[in-house]
Order: structure tokens, then C-alpha cells, then sequence
């Protein structure tokens, strides 16, 4: 199969998988020339499919593989990014049906608030801090379309870095005199602790890893705009999600969030 041939079939699997609930094997198995660059195309051309099938748009990006803990368990040493769109985000309040999903997991997150571009190549932690207008509690519901979760690196980014949901607080903070590293945090499932954590836990800094990332996208012409929502990377393990279950994260300084699922 020529290049292109084999970006747009393996985009177009992964969206029916979506759209159909069902799991698909790891690609990299069948096409060992699946490499991260050709990985990084398909998900922009998934991106694509998404934006005009749903009849939706981008609202920003996420980070994915960003605790030393998850890239160690697959053996990598780089994050991935993946695309939000505006059709992911769910609402405060509303209790989600987890009918749509194929084996969903939540994790606690930071949103990022933009109010300025950022263009690659050498931004740092100062430079997304400076962008940034708010940040928000966050939680990302991950859905890799992949059996078992079960992927290479090459793969979960074709996949959109297992993007699925995301839920921010409508209350937003200003960054001023917090500082995120030390900004503890406590997941909680059906009011049990299921983690705690502080922000460090994401690169040593969440600004840092959405630094990488907008070097990252300058290599293929893409920048953060203003009004982009990022999702910096998971503060602590994902956790498995069935109907009935309740989950909350609060954050030392910038409140709490909440959210219910359904059958
Ligand atoms: O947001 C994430 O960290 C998920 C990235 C992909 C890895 C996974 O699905 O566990
Ligand atoms: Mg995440």
C-alpha cells in the first residue's frame, strides 16, 4: 500500500471504530513502517474525518503519556499530543451515558486557557505561562479504540492520543501566585480516594510539557491560538469507568469538579 493510501485506511479504521464502539489490533503489527511522523499524519487526517463528519471544530489539544510512571510502562521517553474538538467536551452537571464508549478510563487533568498564540520552535515554561489568561480543574475521559489498550507509541497517536471527553470547571483562575508544582490535587471515585498528586507529577511542571508540545507542532506548522483549550497531561492514573460510578477532583486554590455516568 503506498504512503497515503495507508494514512487515510488506517484514519478511516480508526474513526468506524469510534463510531461503531468496537476495538480494532494495533496497526504497527501489520505495517512496521508506521513510524511516529506517518503516526502524526494519520491522526490529522482522523482529525479531519472527525471535524467533517461531526460537523464540528478544534477547541485545542491535549497531552498525552506526560508521568514518568506511563512512559516507563511502555517504554518511551516523549509525550504524545492529541486534538480536542468542540463536540468532547462535556458539560458540569450533566450525568453522561457511557453507551457511546468502548472501555473509557478518567484522569485527573489542569486546563489551560490561551489568550495568545504560541508558535514554536523555542518557547518554555515561562513563554505558556505568559499565554496562558486561566487555568480550570480538568478531567479527560480516555477511549483508546485499540483491544485491550493495547498499542506501541506509533499507534496511540494515530489514535489521537485516546482522546475521548474532556470536562473543565466553568469557574476559571488566574494563574497569578500559584505555583502549579506544588498545587496538590485529590481524585476521588464514589468518594473514596483514588489518588493524590500534585503538578508536578506532570513533567516536573504542566507548563513544561505544553511547551514540548508547542515546539512539537511548529515542526508541522501548527501553533496555539487563542482561545485554545490544552489539556496538560494526567496528574495520576487513569481510572475505569462504569454506569453509576461518580468521580471528583479538587485542587489546593482552584476548586473542585465533578461528574456522574450513566448506562
Ligand atoms: O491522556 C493520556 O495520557 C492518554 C494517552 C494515551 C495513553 C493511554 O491511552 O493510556
Ligand atoms: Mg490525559
Amino acid at each position: 500500500m503506498v504512503i497515503t493510501e495507508l494514512v487515510d485506511y488506517i484514519a478511516y479504521e480508526l474513526f468506524q471504530a469510534e463510531a461503531e464502539g468496537k476495538e480494532v489490533d494495533k496497526f504497527t503489527e501489520l505495517y512496521p513502517e508506521l513510524d511516529l511522523g506517518l503516526a502524526y499524519e494519520i491522526q490529522k487526517r482522523l482529525v479531519e474525518l472527525k471535524v467533517e463528519k461531526h460537523q464540528t471544530r478544534r477547541s485545542g489539544y491535549k497531552l498525552g503519556l506526560t508521568s514518568k510512571a506511563k512512559q516507563e510502562m511502555m517504554g518511551v521517553h516523549e509525550p504524545t499530543y492529541g486534538v480536542l474538538l468542540e463536540d468532547m467536551q462535556l458539560m458540569e452537571g450533566q450525568e453522561v451515558s457511557i453507551a457511546p464508549f468502548i472501555h473509557a478510563k478518567i484522569e485527573p487533568e489542569i486546563a489551560f486557557i490561551f489568550n495568545k498564540e504560541v508558535s514554536g520552535p523555542s518557547i518554555n515554561t515561562a513563554d505558556i505561562l505568559d499565554a496562558t489568561a486561566y487555568i480550570a480543574p480538568a478531567m479527560e475521559v480516555i477511549d483508546s479504540r485499540y483491544r485491550n489498550f493495547n498499542f506501541t507509541l506509533a499507534d496511540v497517536v494515530a489514535d489521537n492520543s485516546s482522546s475521548s471527553r474532556y470536562i473543565m470547571s466553568e469557574k476559571l483562575y488566574r494563574l497569578e501566585d500559584i505555583d502549579l508544582r506544588l498545587m496538590g490535587m485529590v481524585f476521588k471515585k464514589n468518594s473514596q480516594i483514588e489518588s493524590t498528586s500534585t503538578g508536578a507529577a506532570v513533567m516536573g511542571h504542566p507548563a513544561r510539557a505544553i511547551a514540548w508540545m508547542a515546539n512539537e507542532l511548529s515542526r508541522s506548522g501548527q501553533s496555539i491560538k487563542p482561545g485554545d483549550v490544552v489539556l496538560s497531561g494526567a496528574l495520576a492514573g487513569a481510572v475505569e469507568i462504569h454506569a453509576g460510578d461518580h468521580f471528583s477532583v479538587q485542587f489546593d486554590g482552584i476548586g473542585s469538579l465533578d461528574i456522574s455516568f450513566k448506562e
